[in-house]
């Protein structure tokens, strides 16, 4: 893991762009027989549809601020990044509960580079054996990046928080293998 806070120095225009540039969608997830919508509106920018947790994500098209941003990430780390899953946490009820971005189509040890814009959220990290917890407070253009055994060994969430605060963007930029 890596962090780098602020990498994107005008994440606010960045932010609103995207917010409106965007195909944001709410989907229905279907757990132990009961469907609720999403808690956060995303997005999927990639070549094919992404099915994670039961949820199917038709590819939406590239707004160009997005394709700057994954070429410039792309350069910086070396890494061919040819999709990007958009969350949109629109207050502190949103929220993203434990997983890891471990689909096959992702491969083994993947690269995930993670931009945050907007509101700081605390982003936890869970180790699935010891259950040892570290966070992070992202948001305002900080970038992590996820490598190695940051999928296979750990799990990662971004809980609810009763505390007030604005809306927080999460780009996580991935090579898919179709
Ligand atoms: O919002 C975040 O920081 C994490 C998002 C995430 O884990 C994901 O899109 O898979
Ligand atoms: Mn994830």
């Amino acid at each position: 893991m890596s962090y780098r806070v602020g990498w994107v120095a005008d994440h606010e225009r960045v932010f609103a762009e995207l917010q409106e540039a965007i195909g944001w969608e709410q989907l229905d997830i279907t757990m132990f027989g009961r469907t609720v919508p999403t808690p956060r509106l995303t997005a999927w920018m990639g070549e094919v549809a992404y099915s994670y947790s039961g949820l199917l994500n038709e590819p939406q098209p590239w707004p160009p601020t997005l394709a700057a941003l994954r070429d410039r990430l792309g350069d910086e780390l070396g890494v061919a990044f040819n999709s990007c899953l958009a969350n949109l946490y629109r207050d502190g009820s949103d929220s993203m509960g434990y997983h890891s971005d471990d689909e096959p189509e992702l491969g083994l040890r993947p690269t995930i580079a993670s931009i945050s814009l907007g509101a700081r959220r605390n982003f936890a990290l869970r180790h699935r054996v010891s259950r040892q917890r570290w966070t992070w407070s992202l948001g305002e253009g900080d970038l992590l990046v996820m490598r190695e055994e940051a999928q296979s060994d750990y799990a990662h969430a971004v809980p609810k928080t009763s505390k007030p605060v604005g809306p927080r963007m999460n780009l996580t930029f991935r090579v898919f293998q179709a």
